[in-house]
Order: C-alpha cells, then sequence, then structure tokens
C-alpha cells in the first residue's frame, strides 16, 4: 500500500485515478468469438468450452438431473444462511417497488406510469476460483420480483463438465431452470444474439473478467442492454481513532481478496491510525487463502492521512467509491454529506461483508468511478417504466389549441393537424 501524508487537494485528482482498462485490445479476439456464435451457435458454444474450460460438453443446458443431483450436496448450514439472504434481499428489493402513478395534469388529461419487467434477461455468474453464488441471489431475486418473463443463467463449467452445486442450488431455489454452461465472451454472444437453444435477451447482467466485460460493452451497440460498465471491485473506508484497525484491515482485505487488480483505499485523520492499520494488514493478510490475490491487490492501492474527517469524504466523493465504509464515531453526520459512492456502511458494526451477502442491499455496484453516474442494481435495473395517457373530448379541447400553437411554432404542420382535425369534429 502506498501511503501519502496530507496531501494537497490539486494532488487528489491524481491519487483518485483508476488504473486504466486496456479493454481496446481484447476487442479483435471478442468478436471472433462473436462471428463464431453467430455462425455456428451450440457447436461453437461446446468447442469453446473444450478450448478455454476444458470440459467435454454433450448439451450446453444443464439438466434437471444435475439440478437434483447438486441440492443434496449443499450443506443443511449453508441452506439456511442462503435463506436468510434470500428473505432479507427480497424484503429490500420488493419494497423497491413502484405503484402505477396516475395524474390528472387538467381536467380531462390523465398520465400514468407503470413498471414492466425487462422481458428476457440473461444473468452471467463467473466460475473460477471463488463461484459467486451471492451475485445470483442478488440478480434472479430482483430479477422475479420485476416479472421478468425469461431469466437465462450463464455461468463456465468446470474441467469435468458440471456447474458448481451451489450455484445450481442457488437457481433451483429461486426456480431458475434455464442454466447454460458457458462462460466469457461466448456466453455473453450466446445471450446476445441466441443460437437454436438459446433464446436472445434484452438485457444481460452480471460481473465477469475483462473478456466478459468487453463483450458486453459490445453488444451494447447491437441493442442489448447491459446493467452497467463495469471495472475491478474496490474499497474506500474513512477511519477516525476511534475505529478498530484490525477490523478496518479486515474490511480492506475482504475487498483485496476478490482479485488481484481489486481497488483497496484507506483514508484516515491521523499517521497514527494508519500505522495501527498497515500492521493489522499485513498480520491478517499472512493468514489468508488467498494471501497472494490480496497482497497484489493491496500493491496498487494506498493509504492516504488528511486533516479532517470532511476532507476524508471529500476525497471519497472525488473517488467515488463502490463501497464506502465510514469506520467513524459518529457515521450519521458523514454519510449525509456523501453525493458519490455505490453503497455506505456506517459506523464499526457495518462490514461490506454483511451487504456483500445478505443484509438486503444489492452488492452488483458502480465501480471505477462509474458511482458518479450509475446507480448499483435494483428492481429498476428490471424494469422499464411505460407511460400512458388517456384525454376525454373535453380533455382534447382543453389541451389542444396550446398544442396547436405550439406545433406551429416548431414548423411541424402534420402534428398541428392531428389536433386541429379533431377539434373541428368536436365543435361541429
Ligand atoms: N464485493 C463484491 C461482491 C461479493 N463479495 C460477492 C462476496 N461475494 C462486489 O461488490
Ligand atoms: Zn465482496
Amino acid at each position: 500500500m502506498r501511503t501519502y501524508l496530507y496531501p494537497a487537494q490539486a494532488e487528489w485528482a491524481a491519487l483518485t485515478q483508476r488504473p486504466v482498462q486496456k479493454l481496446d485490445q481484447l476487442r479483435a479476439g471478442v468478436q471472433q468469438t462473436f462471428d463464431l456464435i453467430q455462425q455456428r451457435g451450440d457447436a461453437a458454444l461446446i468447442e469453446l468450452a473444450a478450448k478455454f474450460d476444458k470440459a467435454t460438453l454433450s448439451s450446453v443446458w444443464v439438466t434437471p438431473e444435475e439440478v437434483a443431483a447438486a441440492v443434496p450436496k449443499v450443506t443443511e448450514e449453508l441452506k439456511s444462511a442462503i435463506e436468510l439472504a434470500y428473505n432479507n434481499i427480497r424484503q429490500f428489493h420488493e419494497a423497491q417497488h413502484e405503484p402505477v402513478l396516475q395524474v390528472e395534469t387538467m381536467p380531462g388529461v390523465t398520465c400514468w406510469r407503470k413498471s414492466v419487467g425487462i422481458q428476457k434477461v440473461g444473468l452471467y455468474i463467473p466460475g473460477g476460483s471463488a463461484p459467486l453464488f451471492s451475485t445470483l441471489l442478488m440478480l434472479g431475486i430482483p430479477a422475479q420480483i420485476a416479472g421478468c418473463r425469461d431469466i437465462i443463467l450463464a455461468t463456465p463449467p468446470s474441467a469435468d463438465g458440471s456447474i458448481n452445486a451451489t450455484i445450481l442450488y442457488t437457481a433451483h431455489r429461486l426456480g431458475i431452470t434455464r442454466i447454460l454452461k458457458a462462460g466469457g465472451a461466448q456466453a455473453v454472444a450466446a445471450l446476445a444474439f441466441g443460437t437454436e437453444t438459446v433464446p436472445a435477451v434484452d438485457k444481460i447482467f452480471g460481473p465477469g473478467n475483462q473478456y466478459v466485460t468487453a463483450a458486453k460493452q459490445m453488444v451494447t451497440q447491437v441493442g442489448v442492454a447491459i446493467d452497467m460498465p463495469a471495472g475491478p471491485s474496490e474499497v474506500l473506508v474513512i477511519a477516525d481513532d476511534s475505529a478498530d484497525p484490525a477490523f478496518v484491515a479486515a474490511d480492506l482485505l475482504s475487498q483485496a481478496e476478490h482479485g488481484p487488480d481489486s481497488q483497496v483505499v484507506l483514508v484516515t485523520v491521523s499517521e497514527n491510525q494508519l500505522q495501527k492499520v498497515q500492521a493489522a494488514v499485513a498480520e491478517q493478510v499472512a493468514q489468508l487463502p488467498r494471501q497472494a490475490v490480496a497482497e497484489q491487490a493491496l500493491d496498487n492501492s494506498i493509504g492516504v492521512v488528511v486533516d479532517s474527517l470532511e476532507e476524508a469524504l471529500a476525497f471519497s466523493n472525488l473517488y467515488a467509491p463502490e463501497h464506502l465504509i465510514l469506520s467513524v464515531a459518529q457515521p450519521e453526520a458523514l454519510a449525509e454529506q456523501v453525493t458519490q459512492a455505490g453503497s455506505v456502511f456506517m459506523g464499526h458494526f457495518s462490514p461490506e461483508s454483511v451487504g456483500d451477502y445478505a443484509s438486503g442491499t444489492n452488492h452488483t455496484l458502480p465501480t471505477n468511478g462509474y458511482a458518479r453516474n450509475y446507480s448499483g442494481v435494483s428492481l429498476d435495473s428490471f424494469v422499464k417504466k411505460i407511460t400512458f395517457q388517456h384525454l376525454t373530448r373535453a380533455g382534447l379541447e382543453r389541451i389542444g389549441p396550446a398544442v396547436e400553437i405550439m406545433a406551429e411554432a416548431e414548423g411541424l404542420h402534420a402534428h398541428k393537424h392531428a389536433v386541429t382535425l379533431r377539434l373541428g369534429k368536436i365543435r361541429r
């Protein structure tokens, strides 16, 4: 962790810079994958699973027998933990449901807005060293509440062709039955373009490596929506002297262990606290099974000492972290000042881990500074809001003249005519 003591505000912009993602270089390769999937569909998926996942597949779809076999492999302890998380996530996302909003803007002119689920969605869950079944809860629950008609889960197979049992169990718990054994850019391509057995979806959600990220960006060109632009996961912790250095270190490391490119930022108001946290990090990192990953992440991370908590928060707002932890005695006042962050964790007993798994908030959040202009995934991400209007004859009589005048002023006579014609009929 590089440290900066009382950097001048002029230096903050440089300190809050993320490492640049070199996605452009991947585009040619991803495009080749797209071509393969578009030309040969499922056969190409099977070929690419052999190439990239070392898996021999007879079908790209998980069978009901595979799901049934996975269910007993998950311990009762884990099942009840998943149940607890499921209930909290469901409660929080169900509360986001917006009733139909109806307004009579003038007598006889009624406007309303209604949320309708995006019909076909693809949920991508990465495989590899940490299969994130929690992400499946975070995406599958709001998709279901929103009323999405087709939910397709895509996740890469292991070398033996199987899918992680906990992922299968979680899908089963959610009632998701269409599970595609595909990862990487090929999974994104299958979801975006469709194959003979995969329906093309309207929106693709979920995290992934840089190939997945590049592929998701590229399919937006052909009319498929994505949850958000993605980059490596991040946390910024603001710690005052009331913070337990061991707690802070643990929070920093829980982000660092995600990947070698994870971003970890510590902002304190004393040099002493910075040193204590660094010592605690050194002690704890040595105990982690994912020590090597966490250490690489720490190498590109920073610790900053500033003069006051207000400055610390200003630094955080500039950085716009995916996760912001306020490890301070009085987090409420500080939280009020947050203008740019994906999700905020307040006080000494709100570790990011609880939000990652179980408190109820979504953990699919904007990274890479996108907290400036994007929200995390929520029920909104899975719906379109369709507006409706209905005018009575009297309503059109009332509003029509204003529309005629405005259309005339824009030189759009067909627009004007659409009203004039009707008014003529009404008045006759
Ligand atoms: N911190 C991750 C989410 C996650 N953590 C999943 C554990 N499992 C990105 O927000
Ligand atoms: Zn996490």
